[in-house]
């Protein structure tokens, strides 16, 4: 029985993707910062497979490597990390916005990933196998007004996926990268603060992406053969042609 590693499992994307993966047979490992939802997510999980959960904040380059190193042997041997932790923190111009927003999209998108990747990455390299996922986006692969820093950070995730396949080639190492476009998730109610007025106009008139479509997604590509690597795939929903055009009922 394989073991796959989520970050962010507690909502959206990654809690979708924890329940695609229990169901086709792994072991599944949960990790987020909201331990009554990790505890939650474990109980219903648990039906169907052996679940572990972290709890971590992935920008926490001590606690991330020790939340790894504590992994019980049942679920040492990790051999899919999906790298999806991460949110947008503001959407102003480069000219007004928020240094802490900043700060946190830099520390847990890119650096969070990172921390994570460090922890798991050497024992894949030691068994000559595993496959990485890392969540990027459509931001990763386009720039729009105000999203200057999320930009960034999810560019740099692509960039990070590239070098991990490449470094990682040499071990028989899986990499890839998933840019998702607009999914209906708690995303916009973070990256506005919790104002959920705004964070829905986001998906008006629209059908976006639901997280477990994008789940599915993820399965499709971990699920493949193994001398089929899907290193980097853009999924949008159909009313959506880049990160700015957009058809709106
Ligand atoms: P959600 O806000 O629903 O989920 C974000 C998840 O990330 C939560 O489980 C949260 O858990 C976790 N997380 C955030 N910060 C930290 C942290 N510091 N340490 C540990 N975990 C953290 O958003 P989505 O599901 O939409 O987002 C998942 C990924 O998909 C992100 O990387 C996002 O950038 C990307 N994405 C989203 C798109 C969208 O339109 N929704 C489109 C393209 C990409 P907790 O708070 O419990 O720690
Ligand atoms: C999330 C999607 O369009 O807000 O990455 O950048 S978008």
């Amino acid at each position: 029985m394989k073991t796959v590693l989520i970050t962010g499992a507690t909502s959206g994307i990654g809690k979708a993707t924890a329940r695609v993966f229990a169901r086709n047979n792994f072991k599944v490992i949960i990790c987020g910062r909201r331990e009554d939802r990790l505890a939650e997510l474990r109980e219903e999980l648990s039906a169907q497979t052996e679940v572990h959960t972290l709890l971590f904040d992935v920008s926490d380059k001590k606690k991330a490597a020790e939340a790894i190193a504590s992994l019980p042997v049942d679920f040492a041997t990790i051999d899919v990390l999906i790298n999806n932790a991460g949110n947008a923190h503001g959407l102003d111009p480069i000219q007004t916005g928020d240094t802490d927003d900043w700060d946190a999209m830099i520390d847990i998108n890119v650096k969070g990933l990172l921390y994570v990747s460090k922890a798991v990455i050497p024992g894949m390299v030691d068994r000559r196998s595993g496959h990485i996922i890392n969540i990027g986006s459509i931001a990763g692969k386009e720039v729009y007004t105000n999203g200057n820093v999320y930009c960034a950070t999810k560019h740099a995730v692509d960039a990070l996926t590239k070098g991990m396949l490449l470094d990682l080639n040499p071990y028989g190492i899986k990499v890839g990268a998933v840019h998702p476009g607009m999914v209906e998730t708690e995303f916009s109610e973070v990256r506005f603060k919790g104002d959920s007025e705004r964070a829905a106009n986001v998906y008006k008139g629209l059908h976006a992406l639901s997280a477990d479509d994008v789940a599915d997604v993820i399965y499709f590509v971990v699920s493949r053969p193994y001398h089929i690597n899907i290193s980097d795939l853009v999924v949008l929903p159909t009313a959506q042609a880049s990160a700015t055009v957009v058809k709106r009922n």
